[in-house]
């Protein structure tokens, strides 16, 4: 496969001033006519030229004729070769029409025009749209659409973007529709559905008075599952106005969800198509977790209409322009909509377990990466969740108010054009007179940075001094790293616990520290005893931080910090060095000690009747393996697994009674609500649970049983039906699995989180048990979701099964890898992650993994998507 570099960019030879489109809908012929206003390139054009071949990306696609200003191309002037169509022009401007025929039922890899439960459905980005029609696919090329739809009359709801501008019925009885997108888009944008679909319908008035209608389609039996979504997109309409200054343009904004999808979600211009699990919910059906992430997908695919759509990228290695920037705003919408702490925890949470995890492996790239075989391999935990870390980094070092100077000045400059990262960085720069020429190393330089803290206490002086060194490791392709800009917010306490004043910051409780060189020291003056430092404040930089807290200064940094995420971080520090000495014990075949320091610390938490439920149970759950794993060194799985085990069913035992006391007083009697209130208090009400059932008494179990029978919501039932499948009998967890299939077989967003319940479980997750369930009749291997839900739920989140000592796991992985890339290679690139790791583990695993990922490579000939990460992976 060929690898493409950024340092090779070109501007288009040729521009596409309006794009006409025409799709006669038909399962395995459907027949499309598109007709391309073209012109060349005057930014590259030469005086006197030759004028160079018209190039048009095509993919799997029937070439039927081709013509120029009305006339049939003779067939020497066009050639098609592989990946598209060359074709030789004589003149600098002319219309060009292209017929193809596509087949969408044979379409499983879901990108292109497809089928989803019979209704039509389209994703373009990145290069979908080239499996639709011969085209300029990049997204530099940005035109005017115009859509006309052809279907029969069981298709009724016809759409795609812009504003609808015709409609009526073909001679043969067939139902036709035009749709025209005033604003020039590149084709990664472009959307059509067909289907027989219903809506709900809303609307909202502008900041300007204008009013747009919303309208969110799905299928008739999920029309109870739109509301969420619904007030989700208006309040995202409504900050985005307020906190950005940006209007919604067109005069309709539509949703679509479809079942099958690889993505969470496309932000098409005027026309979002969802994946169904980020859209639909109703209480009975979805847990706490999926109303949070429905609202952060709505508002970020919204957020896109500004950040992705009205400006866009430039080439692909861009794409964390509009990613990282969009998933800042979504987060900080949803920070503002919820739990500021709770969201950032999450946050980093996601970052420690996997992108830090990627950084280290051996995809490794950096935010705006140099070079791919396949772009849908780069959208990454890296140009999305690290993209997003920078991008609020600036915000850190400039402030919110110059930040938003920054982004007036992008918004208006680059409107309507495709761009770069450097446009963004310098808009933020040339708004505010700021520097961030050493801060630009973060978008190309690969790696999480390591930050090494010292700190001294001159009594004398009254002077209290940090020392940082900073390192990055080496990363694939990258060598010989530089030192970065890192703000570094740091709080210092007394020995009271209060916040000290910091003259530096003419009197603030905390600073950010400008981290520049390699290493450096920052001293406080006028400080009158040795104070706690309190570093990374908020995870102001995406690196890890090292500095020797011991046991003691973490639990009074647990109860006294003001920064409620450094509170939460030091309770992790305390469980990861907890959780490191158990390994280090059960690895040296010693008895495991109780783990004192850590349980004193979870009680104090959980007498705190101040702190936020939410902040409590964040705080009361051990890191994932995963993320144990990811703290450095050789990973050993069964020692992981032990130590957590151990830990765990250690605080259960310790804390028994708290757990219950809280349990009881958490029970809520009133009516559903995602509100984050009742978010928290479902959630440690469930840890409380889950703990008690950990600890293994009949009565804990006959909670569980009780909470699961009475079925209030599906937050309370799917977590008293995962302590039940845990800690039961597997005679018990059995026929609680069927009790629930029995009632909820017919939602499909419910028999996901079945699924995922099983694959997803310690005990019951077995290989056997995951290779019956993809046995399952409700198991499609041609449904994302699904596989998502069974095969990544045992190879991504069940540590405990997947890493078993006989590597039958890792075949498994294998095998099913190899299948699924005949159908659909972008989700079997996604699905191999856990193989590419095999460097990390133990001599054993690590031959067992290695092994499976050869396997994989000489299974025969390997998709583009799959054949990169598995090359990589094996060098
Ligand atoms: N652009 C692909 C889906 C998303 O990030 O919104
Ligand atoms: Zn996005």
């Amino acid at each position: 496969a060929r690898t493409i570099y950024l340092k090779d960019y070109q501007a288009p030879d040729y521009l596409v001033d309006h794009t006409d489109l025409s799709f006669e809908l038909d399962p395995h012929a459907t027949l499309v006519k598109s007709k391309l206003k073209i012109r060349r390139n005057p930014a590259v054009a030469q005086a006197n030229e030759t004028l160079p071949p018209l190039w048009l990306d095509g993919a799997d696609l029937e070439l039927l004729s081709v013509s120029i200003n009305g006339e049939l191309l003779p067939a020497h002037r066009y050639q098609q070769r592989a990946g598209g169509l060359s074709l030789s022009t004589d003149a600098p401007e002319f219309e060009l029409e292209v017929h193809t025929r596509i087949a969408p039922e044979a379409n499983t890899s879901l990108e292109g025009l497809y089928l989803s439960n019979g209704m039509y459905c389209t994703q373009c980005e990145a290069e979908g749209f080239r499996k639709i029609t011969f085209y300029p696919d990049r997204p530099d090329v940005m035109s005017v659409f115009t859509t006309t739809i052809v279907a029969p009359a069981s298709y009724p709801v016809l759409l795609s973007n812009g504003n609808k501008v015709d409609s009526g019925t073909t001679e043969d009885g067939r139902l036709r529709v035009t749709w025209e997108d005033p604003f020039a888009k590149p084709s990664y944008l472009f959307a059509l559905v067909a289907g027989d679909l219903q809506h709900v319908e809303d609307s909202f008035t502008t900041c300007s008075g204008r009013e747009v209608k919303l309208q969110l389609f799905t299928e008739a039996r999920n029309i109870g599952k739109c509301a969420h979504a619904m007030t989700s997109l208006k309040h995202s309409m409504r900050w985005d106005e307020e906190v950005y200054g940006r209007e919604y343009d067109l005069d309709i904004f539509m949703i679509v969800a479809v079942d099958h999808f690889n993505m969470g979600a496309m932000e098409n211009k005027g026309l979002n198509i969802f994946n169904s699990a980020c859209v639909l919910a109703s209480p009975e059906t979805a847990t706490d977790a999926a109303f949070q992430r429905i609202e952060s997908i709505v508002a970020h695919e919204y957020f896109h209409n500004w950040s992705g759509n009205r400006v866009t990228c430039r080439d692909w290695f861009q794409l964390s322009l509009k990613e990282g920037f969009t998933v800042f705003r979504d987060a900080e919408f949803s920070a503002d909509m919820n739990s500021r702490a709770v969201k950032r925890i999450e946050d980093v949470t996601l970052l420690r377990t996997s992108q830090f995890a990627e950084d280290a492996g051996p995809m490794s790239h950096p935010v705006r990466p140099d070079s791919y075989m396949e772009i849908s391999n780069f959208y990454t935990l890296t140009v999305y969740e690290k993209g997003a870390e920078v991008v609020r980094m600036i915000h850190t070092i400039l402030g919110p108010e110059a930040f938003r100077r920054g982004s007036d000045l992008y918004f208006e400059r680059h409107d309507g054009c495709a761009v770069t990262c450097e446009d963004f960085v310098a808009a933020m720069e040339d708004a505010n007179g700021a520097d961030l020429k050493q801060f630009r190393r973060w978008y190309s330089q690969a790696g999480t940075p390591v930050l090494d803290v010292e700190d001294t206490y001159n009594e004398a002086l009254g002077e209290y001094s940090l020392t940082i060194r900073q390192q990055t490791p080496e990363t694939p392709g990258q060598k010989g790293k530089l030192p970065l800009h890192i703000p570094i917010t740091v709080g210092l306490l007394a020995e009271d616990g209060s916040p000290l004043r910091l003259d530096d910051a003419a009197g603030q409780m905390e600073v950010v520290l400008h981290l520049t060189e390699a290493s450096q020291n920052f001293t406080f003056a006028g400080i009158a005893s040795r104070p706690l430092p309190s570093l990374l404040r908020g995870f102001s930089a995406p690196v890890k931080l090292r500095y020797d807290y011991s046991s003691a200064q973490l639990q009074f940094l647990m109860q006294h910090d003001t920064d409620p995420f450094n509170r939460w971080d030091a309770c992790q520090r305390l469980s990861i060095n907890s959780l490191q000495t158990l390994q280090q014990q059960y690895r040296s075949g010693e008895a495991l000690q109780q783990p004192a320091a850590l349980i004193e610390g979870y009680a104090a938490v959980l007498d705190d009747a101040a702190l936020d439920p939410a902040l409590v149970a964040k705080m009361l759950a051990l890191p994932s393996a995963q993320e144990i794993a990811e703290q450095g060194g050789e990973i050993d799985a069964a020692a992981i697994i032990a130590a957590r085990t151990f830990a765990r069913d250690a605080i259960a035992t310790a804390l028994a009674e708290r757990f219950l006391t809280r349990y009881h007083a958490l029970e809520q009697h009133k009516p559903y609500s995602p509100t984050a209130e009742d978010i928290a208090e479902r959630s440690l009400k469930n840890t409380c649970l889950f703990y008690l059932c950990a600890a293994g008494s009949a009565d804990a179990l006959a909670l569980a049983k009780g909470q699961f029978e009475r079925g209030e919501n599906m937050t309370d039932t799917a977590a008293a039906l995962a302590a039940l499948v845990e800690f039961g009998t597997e005679t018990q967890a059995e026929g609680f699995l069927q009790a629930f299939y029995q009632q909820w077989q017919q939602d499909t967003q419910v028999v996901e989180t079945w699924f995922g319940l099983q694959s997803g479980s310690a005990k019951f997750g077995t290989l056997e048990r995951v290779q019956k369930l993809i046995a399952h009749p409700a198991f499609e291997v041609k449904n994302p979701n699904k596989v998502r839900a069974v095969i990544a739920g045992f190879a991504m989140r069940n540590f405990t099964q997947f890493h078993r000592a006989d590597g039958s796991g890792y075949t498994f992985l294998a095998d099913q890898v190899i299948a699924l890339d005949k159908l659909n290679p972008q989700i079997a690139a996604r699905l191999v992650t856990p193989l590419t790791r095999w460097k990390k583990y133990r001599a054993q695993e690590s031959a067992q993994i290695h092994a499976a990922l050869q396997k994989i490579s000489v299974s025969g000939e390997l998709s583009r998507d799959l054949y990169e990460v598995v090359s990589k992976s094996l060098e």
